[in-house]
């Protein structure tokens, strides 16, 4: 399986992230990608290629142009007004307010983003393109014809929804449909996420489609972030009703209850017709991460990707979270493992 790499990651380097009432390292860090391409590569993956430099032609049908705009200068605007310490929002559009952009950055942070724990800073637009290249170069090799790709994205997309940022995403890296079956017209595409948080940004790009089904796995909103997206009776939009299909699971969760649900998923995208599967891969699944609440060991990684190789379908796995531990990058190298077996 080819693995898309880039050293460019590392432009993502914030020194803060609002935790618990402190500015604390950040939990998503350059070394989580270090410790996963060096466990897959351990792990006998040897084929590590750069991704091909693309424009903004997949993120312009995801994302609103305001908001790519403000990505692209948030961080120039913010040093042009004096600012010393990282770019935080600090004021929201919430209930019974207007909802538009200020000229002000510091109010513009405020509409674009829905959580204020992560920090805007000097390299974090271009590492954000550079996770996308790697994404769109994993679809496109998908598409000339391999069965799968590992697209070694940081920092992570799934949070990114169509015009806000938070949860350590800015542009959403998932949704890339490999173009051989958008060019059949008819193309359906799953976008299944198995990180431990909702993938609201992708929900919210896709909510109103009907030829893209998202299923997500996560710790329940009533009791994890991003909290106010994911529940059960979230099932799409319009031509898109149906299309979604959220498992908020309770703290504790193992991989027998887990699986049970990741089944129901894919039997719910072999029903729909999917031609492509994009897996949102998080490993915070983990009995050890340090922000999640879920009881997966290494070893059900391992059976996670022979589940997800029995849909038999084309498949791009994305990274997105998993955290703190070294066990990352063995989890990682397992689900690739079992979808190579
Ligand atoms: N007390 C991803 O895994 N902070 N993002 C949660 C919990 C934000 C996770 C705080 C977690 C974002 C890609
Ligand atoms: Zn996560």
């Amino acid at each position: 399986m080819r693995i898309f790499y880039t050293e460019d990651h590392k432009l993502r380097d914030a020194r803060t992230e609002l935790f618990g009432g402190e500015l604390v390292a950040p939990f998503e860090a350059p070394f989580r990608a270090e410790w996963i391409l060096a466990a897959v590569k351990e792990a006998g993956f040897a084929d590590v290629v750069a991704p091909t430099r693309h424009g903004l032609e997949t993120a312009s049908k995801l994302h609103a142009p305001d908001y790519l705009e403000f990505l692209e200068t948030a961080w120039a605007r913010w040093v042009a007004d004096g600012y010393r310490g990282e770019a935080i929002p600090t004021c929201f559009p919430a209930r019974r307010m207007r909802q538009h952009p200020p000229a002000d950055i510091d109010g513009a942070l405020g509409y674009y983003a829905f959580a204020a724990e992560t920090s805007i800073t000097e390299g974090t637009y271009a590492a954000a393109r550079a996770a996308m290249d790697c994404a769109l170069s994993a679809a496109e090799h998908v598409s000339a014809g391999a069965s799968a790709a590992f697209a070694l994205c940081r920092p992570p997309g799934h949070h990114a929804a169509i015009d806000l940022y938070g949860g350590f995403s800015f542009l959403n890296n998932a949704p890339r449909p490999p173009p051989r079956a958008r060019g059949l017209g008819a193309a359906r595409v799953a976008v299944l996420d198995v990180d431990f948080h909702h993938g609201n940004g992708t929900q919210d790009i896709f909510y109103g489609r009907g030829d893209v089904y998202f299923a997500s796995l996560h710790g329940d909103p009533v009791d994890a972030f991003p909290y106010f997206l994911g529940f059960a009776d979230e099932e799409g939009a319009g031509e898109g009703l149906g299309s979604t299909k959220n498992y908020p699971l309770p703290r504790g969760t193992a991989f027998a209850a887990w699986s049970a649900a990741m089944d129901d998923a894919l039997h719910r995208i072999a029903t729909f017709g999917a031609e492509a599967l994009v897996v949102s891969l998080g490993v915070d699944t983990f009995e050890r991460d340090p922000i999640s609440s879920f009881k997966l060991k290494s070893e059900d990684y391992l059976r996670m990707g022979e589940r997800l190789k029995q849909a038999g379908l084309p498949i791009v796995v994305c990274m997105e979270g998993g955290y703190g531990v070294p066990e990352i990058g063995l989890n990682v190298a397992n689900v690739l493992k079992g979808i190579s077996a």
